[in-house]
Parts: C-alpha cells; structure tokens; sequence
C-alpha cells in the first residue's frame, strides 16, 4: 500500500467529520489527482469476509464542484501582486513612467488600471508631469486582487467575493474548470493497520509457503483486459470486403486494378470520350508529367479507335474531329475504373471464341475536382461489368436490383443520365429510410458500339456496367459527414481501431 495510503489513513484517523479529497491534498501537500488514486485503492482495500462482504475502511461520496484554475496572467499576479497594485508601489518610490513600463510585463495593464481607478496620475504641476499616487492610492493598503487570486490558487475560492470573482473573469486571470471531489470518512472496518494484500502469487511465497499468512487481492473479474495490440481494417477496407463479397457471390471476377497510372487511350478514346471532352481537360485530370507519354498500344486497335473518333463507323457518325495520337499517349492518374474495364473488355474479344464475362473492380481513381466534404481529389470507385450475347437495358435494371439487394437497399429509382462511353445510361437512386430521402447511390449504362467494336467484340454482344463510390457508403454506414473524417491525415485512428465490424445488409 502506497505511502501516500498510509499518510491518508492517518489523516482520516484524527478527524470524525467527512473530509474533501482538495483539503486532503492541501494538508497532505500532494496532487490532487494522486489523492484520488490512494482514494481509490482505500475503497478496493478492505478485504471481502467469510460471507462475502467486503469490509469498509473509507465512506467515499463523489461531489461535483467548480473551481478557477489561473491562466498565466493569474500566476503572474498571484505571485508577484496585481499589475495596478505593482505599479502604485512604483510610483510612490518614485518611478517614472517610462521605468515602470520597463519594469515588468502586465506594467502597461497595471498603468491603465491603477490610473482608471485614481490610484495614480500626472502631476500636471511638476515638470515632465510625472506620475504621482493619488491620496485614494496612498490609502490603498492590502492588494485585494493579487490577495484574493492567492487565495483562489490555494483552493479556497470561497473566500474570494462574487463581483472580484465577476473582474477576475472578466479580466481573463481564472478559468473555470469542473472537477470530481471526493468526501472521505471513516468506514464501519476503518483501521490505519492495512496490510498490502498481495496481487500475485509468487514462486517464493509457494517455494516459502510465504503465501499461506499473505492477504491476497481479491480477483476483479471486472477489469477489462488490456486491449490486443491488433492491426484494425479501416472502415473503407471493411466496407470494401463486403462488396467484394456481394460480387464475388454473383459469380464476378476481380480485374486487375494495381496501376494508377493510366493512358489517356484506355483511360478515354478505348471508352469513346472525344478528345475534347471537358473531363480531359486539367480542371478534370491529373496529368503525369514524367513518364509523359505511354509508349505501347496494340496498333491496329489504336487505328480503329483513331477512325471511330474521327470518321466514326458501326453506325456511327463519330465526331468527325481531328484525332491526335500524341493527346492518347499522355499519361494520367486515371479518372475512373472504368479504363480497366476497358482493358479487360479488349482481352476479352482478342480471345477466339467469345465468352460471356463478368468483372468487377474497387480500387482508388483520381479527378482534379473542387473539394469539399464529400469530394477528395480521390475516392475508391466500385464498377460492375457484364459482358454477354443481346443484353439490354432490363438486363443493366435486373442486375442493379440484384446487387443493391444484397446492400440492403430495395427501393430503386433510375433517371436518365448521359456518359460519353454509354448509351443509354442511368443514374440510380435508393430511398434511404435513415435520412428519409432519395440518395444518388451510383451511375451505370450500356457501352456504346463505339467503345466495343473496335475491340473486336462480336456484334450482338452488348456489355452493361455500373459504378459507384466505396467513400459514400461507408460514411453513410458509418455516420460520417465530412470525408476528412475518414479518409487522409486528419483520420483519428480511435475512430479506426473502435469502428464497429460493417454488415451492409443489416
Ligand atoms: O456512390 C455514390 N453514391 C452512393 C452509393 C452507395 C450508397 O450506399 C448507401 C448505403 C446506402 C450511398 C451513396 N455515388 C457515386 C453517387 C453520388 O455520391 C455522386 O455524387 C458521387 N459519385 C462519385 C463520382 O463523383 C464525381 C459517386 C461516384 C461515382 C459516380 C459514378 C460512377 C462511379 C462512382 C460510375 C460509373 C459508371 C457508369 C457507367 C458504366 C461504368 C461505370
């Protein structure tokens, strides 16, 4: 049992009345923090008898209490005097003013105030008109303010008068703090004669048989056991697994998305975007400046994307604009997953034989956009491909009805929308109960011809996709309202390791 235990029992011994835990940490000399903690292991001391009762050394109340701390200015007066009163005592040994300015800090606070208050003033007689006390300053004794923040800063905020209290805060020497006290008294078992019940069973006291005349601590079965120094997924990665999940579930396959450099080839012209689509511009895209350029493309698809944007064909007019090889080449952080997409639907036609495919991807896309609380100039996008003979627009709806189900969101709406590399196109939206309103929860269509068939796909084959954002529904599962609270430097990784695990569907 700590010394400062023992000194408490004794304390206590010799008085018949409760006692604050702030008057025994001034008689004590000691922190008032550390008296609570011997406090505290007084109340766990007793020992439990025969039938279980634990023996009571210490009657502990809990109070709630105000009390001023001094801010810096407060010390400063509490220790050398207030300012007004410091500078009067100058002023009658005859400093000038300019000494006194000099004299300590706070002195052009304490001119002001000892003058405000005709402690002292210019002697207009003298030369120079130096400051002089006035009678009320010669008559001026005791230095209330510096008496009374003393007082305070001892703890004894009673003595210390409303309006003074009023000034003081008004002059910003005190802050207000709210701190737990505690009244000790002693208990019906109250004795200062506490052997220190032991916390562990040690090879000697066995090897000794020390252990059999020792008192041991009783087992708290409530502690919490130290927290497990675990690595913790963050929200996103939690949020992220769950729809892979879901996909995985509907027999999708996972595309390669580990290169966030891109071309501006698959990245825009392999999806038909025209070369001089706003989104290409710098506003939109993160431009790479070294590498610059990317080198290789598969040369005879690079000429049908070449024609199909400047001649067109398939059906389509095209737009007849000049298509320039060296604007395909530049390299970016790509904009959208969907340039993987575009990849994988051109593998997927140099195949000899058409397969029906189904692909998915989440992974990090980048847009030079404005941000604000739900934009970062990044965000994880989640795209949905299927590849097949004759599909349509009933397909692209059955197929997001499915796969919002399995997120739990049943009641779908769908407006139409435009993309450049689809046609028609849909943005989707779910009532969500929670905020009681229709929440945009992604975007989708059906590849144009434009962006397939020059890939080498098989006319009637018709690729449906869909895409949304992981951020959004995991700040939504996780009732966060500004993105920087979940993702970048300003993330408080508590929020990370205490996130509860993430069931979309529940
Ligand atoms: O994620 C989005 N919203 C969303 C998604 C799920 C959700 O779940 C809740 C638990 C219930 C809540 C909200 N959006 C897409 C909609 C909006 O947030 C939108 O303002 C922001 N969008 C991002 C792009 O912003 C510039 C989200 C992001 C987005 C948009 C479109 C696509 C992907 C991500 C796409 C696509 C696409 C289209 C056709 C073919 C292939 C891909």
């Amino acid at each position: 049992m700590s010394d400062l235990s023992h000194r408490l029992l004794e304390t206590l011994a010799g008085l018949n009345v409760p006692v604050s835990s702030i008057d025994l940490a001034n008689q004590l000399k000691e922190d008032h923090q550390r008296v609570v903690g011997a406090i505290k292991s007084l109340q766990g001391l007793g020992e439990v008898d025969v039938n279980g009762v634990r023996r009571v050394l210490i009657e502990v109340q809990q109070q709630q209490k105000t009390d001023w701390v001094l801010r810096d200015e407060g010390q400063e007066i509490a220790r050398h005097g207030s300012h007004e009163f410091r500078v009067l005592r100058m002023v009658v040994d005859g400093k000038s003013k300019e000494e006194i300015e000099k004299g300590f800090p706070f002195a052009d606070v304490g001119l002001k105030k000892a003058l405000a208050q005709k402690w002292i003033e210019y002697d207009k007689a003298a030369p120079g008109n130096p400051l002089k006390a006035t009678k009320k300053g010669l008559e001026v004794a005791v230095d209330e303010v510096g008496d009374s923040l003393k007082r305070l800063e001892a703890g004894d905020s009673a003595a210390v008068s409303e309006n003074v209290m009023k000034d003081f805060k008004k002059r910003n020497l005190v802050d207000k703090r709210d701190i737990t006290i505690f009244l000790v008294s002693k208990g019906p078992d109250f004795t200062t004669n506490v052997s220190k019940a032991e916390a562990d069973l040690t090879v000697e006291m066995l090897t000794k048989d020390a252990w059999k005349e020792k008192k041991f601590k009783d087992y708290n079965f409530e502690a919490l056991g130290a927290p497990p120094a675990a690595g913790y997924f963050h929200p996103l990665m939690k949020v992220r697994s769950e729809f892979r999940q879901i996909f995985l579930e509907m027999g999708f396959v996972e595309m390669p998305t580990n290169n966030f450099v891109e071309s501006s080839f698959w990245n825009f012209d392999a999806l038909f975007v025209p070369q001089q689509h706003p989104a290409r511009d710098v506003q939109d895209t993160f431009f790479v400046s070294d590498p610059a350029e990317a080198t290789s493309f598969p040369p005879d698809y690079l000429e049908r994307v070449r024609t199909v944007h400047s001649k067109g064909g398939y059906g389509s007019a095209g737009y007849n604009t000049e298509w320039s090889e060296a604007e395909t080449r530049k390299n970016i952080l790509r904009t959208h997953t969907t340039a993987v997409s575009a990849r994988m639907l051109y593998k997927l036609a140099q195949q000899k034989e058409f397969t029906p495919a189904k692909y998915f991807s989440i992974d990090r896309v980048f847009r030079n956009e404005n941000l604000d609380a739900t934009h970062l100039a990044e965000f994880h996008q989640i795209e949905g491909v299927v590849a097949d003979y004759d599909l349509s627009l009933g397909h692209l709806i059955g197929i997001l009805h499915a796969f919002f189900n399995k997120l739990g969101i049943t009641k779908l709406r769908f407006k139409p929308a435009y993309n450049p590399y689809t046609e028609p196109s849909m943005e989707v939206f779910s009532y969500h109960e929670g905020l009681k309103k229709w929440v945009e929860v992604g975007n989708s269509g059906v590849f144009r011809p434009e962006m397939l068939l020059p890939m080498g796909l098989p006319e009637n084959v018709s690729v449906i996709a869909w895409g949304l954002s992981l951020e959004r529904p995991t700040m939504i599962k996780y009732g966060v309202d500004n993105i920087r609270d979940l993702v970048g430097h300003k993330v408080d990784l508590q929020m990370v390791q205490a996130n509860p695990i993430c069931r979309l569907d529940k």
